[in-house]
């Protein structure tokens, strides 16, 4: 009942908001009215996308909040299979990637049924290279994606065994068991890494997909929630750069950057790990510049989130933030979000994304 009266709460506060303050005084009243009859309710596709732009403006770990009003939708809630899930997805990376001109993009699909069963992309991002575990212990690919690919594989999905195989979809619905798809490769824009001044850098091999498309999260509006919810924007350099290539339990590429560095390995005391790393981002940032792939570097995004937080501020509105996700994974004391409080993350503001309850997955 307490969680009744909450989402009952979410709905009228919704319809509350100055965003939606044009809609005809009686619109917040029948949709209360009707949820609470019911336990349901349909947002027009515009109360969807103004809710879906402030669950982004309101989520206290992204560092690219300046943008929320660029957001588009992609309004497939009434997708019915699986295959028409999928088709949304491949229409979302078809308008996301956009030639390399990144578009931020949300598609949405169906609610919960009453009975609790949902439609759910199980991938956590629409695009993922698979991990394979070798008979030695080490993986080949990305060590963060062993579970997921030996599922797939255990439905029948076979990679080819590349470092950077492109995982299939994985989607489950109300009324068909657990099934992949494969993304179309037309849709799967990557780019090589190359650096400027390191010509052996190339040699290396690497290359990462242009869109990152968050798949796993549930999106709730006024008092609604969508667990199929997949976003997308551009990349900052240091997720790449000083995350999946450089964390030991992902791509673990310092040690081999070093060593084409001619790096004194032998002690902490060198930084090797610190002046691979910068090469590695200088190399990551150039190579999408050179390709023509949005990206924004960490310096960049962190004045662009400081200049949002202060515009919030002087709106008057709350800006939960999450200090340890919105600074970068390197040179944080070198950017401004380092040096300041913001709100604290866990003030429960909504619209917002929220992660998949465990058990839920
Ligand atoms: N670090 C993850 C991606 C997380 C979401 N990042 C974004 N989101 N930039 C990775 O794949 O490295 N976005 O919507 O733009």
């Amino acid at each position: 009942v307490d969680e009744v009266e909450a989402r009952l709460r979410e709905c009228a506060e919704f319809f509350a908001l100055p965003e939606l303050a044009h809609l005809p005084p009686t619109r917040g009243r029948q949709a209360l009215d009707e949820f609470a009859l019911t336990g349901g309710y349909d947002h027009t596709a515009e109360e969807l996308l103004v809710g879906a732009k402030l669950a982004w403006r309101n989520h206290a770990r992204c560092v690219g909040r300046k943008h929320w009003r660029t957001l588009k939708l992609i309004d497939a809630r009434d997708a019915v299979t699986a295959d028409q899930l999928a088709d949304a997805c491949w229409e979302h990376l078809r308008v996301a990637t956009n030639g390399g001109a990144l578009q931020s993009v949300i598609t949405v699909g169906p609610r919960p049924l009453p009975d609790g069963r949902e439609f759910r992309i199980v991938s956590p991002q629409l695009i993922r290279y698979a991990g394979y575990r070798n008979a030695d212990g080490t993986v080949t690919g990305d060590p963060a994606h062993v579970d997921i690919t030996e599922t797939v594989t255990r439905l029948g999905w076979r990679g080819e065994g590349t470092r950077f195989d492109v995982l299939p979809l994985l989607i489950s619905t109300p009324d068909e068991p657990l099934r992949w798809f494969d993304v179309p490769r037309d849709l799967v824009l990557e780019v090589p890494l190359s650096h400027p001044n390191y010509s052996w850098f190339a040699g290396l091999g690497l290359k990462w997909h242009a869109v990152p498309a968050v798949a796993n999260m549930d999106l709730e509006v006024g008092g609604l929630r969508y667990p199929c919810a997949p976003f997308s924007g551009w990349y900052v350099n240091t997720e790449i750069g000083a995350r999946n290539f450089s964390d030991p339990y992902r791509y673990d590429m310092l040690p081999t950057i070093a060593k084409k560095l001619r790096l004194d390995t032998s002690s902490n005391r060198t930084l090797w790990r610190d002046r691979a790393l910068v090469e590695l981002n200088r190399a990551v940032i150039h190579s999408f510049r050179e390709a023509g792939v949005i990206m924004v570097d960490h310096h960049t995004v962190a004045e662009q989130f400081v200049d949002f937080v202060e515009r919030e501020e002087a709106a008057g509105r709350r800006c939960p933030t999450d200090w340890s996700w919105v600074n970068p994974p390197m040179s944080a004391s070198l950017t401004p979000t380092f040096h300041r409080l913001y709100d604290p993350p866990d003030l429960d503001v909504r619209p917002n994304f929220v992660t998949r309850s465990p058990g839920s997955g």
